[in-house]
C-alpha cells in the first residue's frame, strides 16, 4: 500500500482552485481542515455575521480594508464534507487575478496550497470513500464519451466493481477460514467436502479471469481497433483506405510501389472510431526506401487488432497461396480479412461470388470478402464485418476494469488462486496454501484500498463454524 501514499498526514489546513484553470464566469476555491472555518471567519464578511453550515451564505471577500470579490460560500463541518474535515467551497468570480489573490489572502492566514489530488486522498484517509472510488473521481472528471461515463459512473456511484471485490474477498475468505480450522482444531467436525472448497476456488478464478480479460475490452472502448490494409503491391490498398474513410488522401497509382510511408486515416461506425493504416506493398524490393517501407509494414501488423489482407481477385489462388506463405506463419495469432479486390475487372463474376467466403488454413478459418475499392462494390460487407467486432452493449454492461493498478493486482491475485488450485489438487500442505491464500487476499485488499485483517479470518471462522461455542 504504501506505494500508492505519496502525502504526509500533516494537519494543515489546504487550499486550492477546484475548478479548471483559467478565465470563467465561477471559479470554486476549497480549503479544507481544522482552520478554515478560522481563516474564513478572518476574510469574509456578510450581513448577518454568521456561517450557515450547508447553507448558501453571500458575502465579501475583504483583506486588508481591500475589498477583493463578491462571493458565495458553502460551509460543510466535519464529518459530512467530501474529504471528511471541516470543507469551505468559495465561488467567486472567475478572474485569475481575483482566484489568485483569494488564494494568497488564504495562505498568508494559515492555509497551504493543496498537492495534486490532496483533497480526494484526504476523502480516502478519513474513510469517506475507497480507494476505488477515488480513482472513479479521476475518471468521472477525465470521462469524454457515454461508455467511460458508464464506467466512472458505475464505480463512483453504483460502487459496482467494488461489489464484486468483495463477493470474491468473501469467498477467499470461506476458503482460508476453513483451511485455517482444519489446521488448528483438527478435532472440530466440519462439514464441507474437498469437492466444495475446489468449486469454490474454481469460481474465484473465474471471476478474477472474467474481470481481468475485461480490460482488454475496456482499452479497445476507450482507444478504438487498429486495422492494418496489408497485401501485394498495386493490389488496391490505397483505394481501399480511401474509398473507407471517402477521402483522397493516400497516393494511388497503378506504379507497384507507391506507397512506402505508413498513412493513417480514421472511420467512425456506430460511434466507434477504427483506425486505418495503409500500408507499403509486401514484395521482394531493391530499393532501399521501399525496404523500409515494407519493414514498417510487418511492424505495424504487430500493434494491429486486424489485419486486411487485400489482393487482387484475379489472382486470388496465387494471392492466397502467398498469404498462406508469408503472412500467417509470421502472424498466426491475428485477426485477418482476406479482401479479394478489383473484382470489377471480371466479367465472369456472377452477384453470388459476392457472397462472403470462408477458408480453412491451418486450422484457422478465414472470411473473404470480394470487392471493388475502386468502383465501391461490396464495401458494405467490409463495413458489416467491422460492426461484428465492436464490443457490443452486453459487454459494455459489464463490469470493465479500466484502471491499469486495478489490473495489475487482479492478475497478482489471479497468479496466487491458480497455484492454490494447482497445490489443493495435488493436496499439497494447507499450511501452504492458507500462506498464498493470505497473499491473494492482500493483492484484492489493495484495490479497495483496505488492509487485509487478519480479525476478518477470525471472525469469519467464529461466525460460520461456531467453534467454542
Ligand atoms: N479496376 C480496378 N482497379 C483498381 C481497383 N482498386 C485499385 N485499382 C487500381 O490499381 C492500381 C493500384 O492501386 P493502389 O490503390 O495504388 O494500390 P496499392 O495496393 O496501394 O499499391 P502500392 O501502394 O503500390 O502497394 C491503381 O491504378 C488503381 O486505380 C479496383 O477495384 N478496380
Ligand atoms: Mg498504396
Amino acid at each position: 500500500m504504501n506505494n500508492y501514499i505519496i502525502y504526509k498526514n500533516d494537519n494543515d489546513t489546504i487550499t486550492a482552485i477546484s475548478s479548471p484553470l483559467g478565465i470563467g464566469a465561477i471559479s470554486i476555491i476549497r480549503i479544507s481542515g481544522d482552520k478554515s472555518i478560522k481563516i474564513i471567519k478572518k476574510i469574509f464578511v456578510n450581513k448577518t455575521k454568521k456561517i450557515y453550515k450547508e447553507k448558501i451564505n453571500l458575502g465579501i471577500i475583504k483583506y486588508n480594508k481591500e475589498i477583493i470579490d463578491k462571493v458565495i460560500i458553502i460551509y460543510f463541518k466535519n464529518p459530512n464534507s467530501y474529504t471528511g474535515e471541516d470543507l469551505v467551497e468559495i465561488y467567486c468570480h472567475g478572474s485569475i487575478y481575483i482566484q489568485n489573490k483569494i488564494i494568497k489572502i488564504i495562505i498568508k492566514n494559515g492555509g497551504r496550497l493543496a498537492k495534486k489530488g490532496e483533497f480526494t486522498y484526504r476523502a480516502y484517509f478519513n474513510k469517506k470513500i475507497t480507494l476505488l472510488e477515488a480513482e472513479s473521481v479521476l475518471d468521472t472528471i477525465k470521462c469524454e464519451n457515454k461508455i467511460e461515463h458508464k464506467i466512472a459512473i458505475n464505480n463512483l456511484i453504483k460502487n459496482r466493481l467494488y461489489k464484486v471485490l468483495l463477493k470474491i474477498q468473501k469467498i477467499i475468505l470461506n476458503i482460508l477460514s476453513y483451511i485455517e480450522v482444519k489446521l488448528d482444531f483438527i478435532e472440530e467436525n466440519i462439514n464441507i467436502s474437498s469437492k466444495k472448497i475446489y468449486n469454490k476456488i474454481l469460481y474465484v478464478e473465474k471471476k478474477l479471469k472474467k474481470l481481468i480479460n475485461s480490460f482488454k475490452i475496456s482499452y479497445i472502448i476507450k482507444k478504438g481497433l487498429y486495422i492494418s490494409i496489408i497485401g501485394p503491391v498495386n493490389s488496391g490498398k490505397s483505394t481501399l483506405m480511401n474509398t473507407l474513410i471517402n477521402e483522397d488522401k493516400s497516393i494511388i497509382s497503378n506504379i507497384p510501389g507507391t506507397t512506402r510511408d505508413i498513412v493513417e486515416g480514421n472511420i467512425l461506425i456506430n460511434n466507434f472510431k477504427f483506425y486505418l493504416f495503409d500500408t507499403a506493398g509486401i514484395r521482394k524490393s531493391r530499393s532501399n526506401i521501399e525496404k523500409i517501407g515494407i519493414k514498417k509494414t510487418f511492424k505495424n501488423i504487430d500493434k494491429s487488432n486486424i489485419i486486411f489482407y487485400v489482393f487482387d481477385y484475379n489472382l486470388l489462388k496465387k494471392n492466397i497461396k502467398k498469404f498462406k506463405k508469408k503472412i500467417i506463419n509470421k502472424f498466426f495469432k491475428k485477426d485477418f480479412l482476406l479482401i479479394a479486390n478489383k473484382i470489377d475487372l471480371n466479367n465472369n463474376l456472377k452477384k453470388k461470388k459476392l457472397k462472403i467466403r470462408k477458408i480453412k488454413i491451418k486450422k484457422n478459418i478465414y472470411n473473404i470478402i470480394f470487392i471493388s475499392a475502386k468502383k465501391k462494390i461490396g464495401i458494405k460487407n467490409i463495413i458489416d464485418y467491422l460492426k461484428r467486432k465492436i464490443p457490443n452493449k452486453r459487454i459494455q454492461n459489464n463490469i470493465l476494469i479500466n484502471n491499469i493498478r486495478h489490473y495489475e493486482e487482479l492478475r497478482q491475485t489471479l497468479k496466487y488462486i491458480k497455484k492454490i488450485k494447482k497445490d489443493y489438487l495435488k493436496q499439497k500442505s494447507l499450511e501452504f496454501i492458507s500462506i498464498d491464500l493470505r497473499r491473494s487476499l492482500k493483492f484484492l485488499y489493495n484495490i479497495h484500498g483496505q488492509n487485509f485483517d487478519n480479525n476478518d479470518v477470525l471472525k469469519n471462522i467464529f461466525t460460520k463454524f461456531c467453534i467454542g461455542k
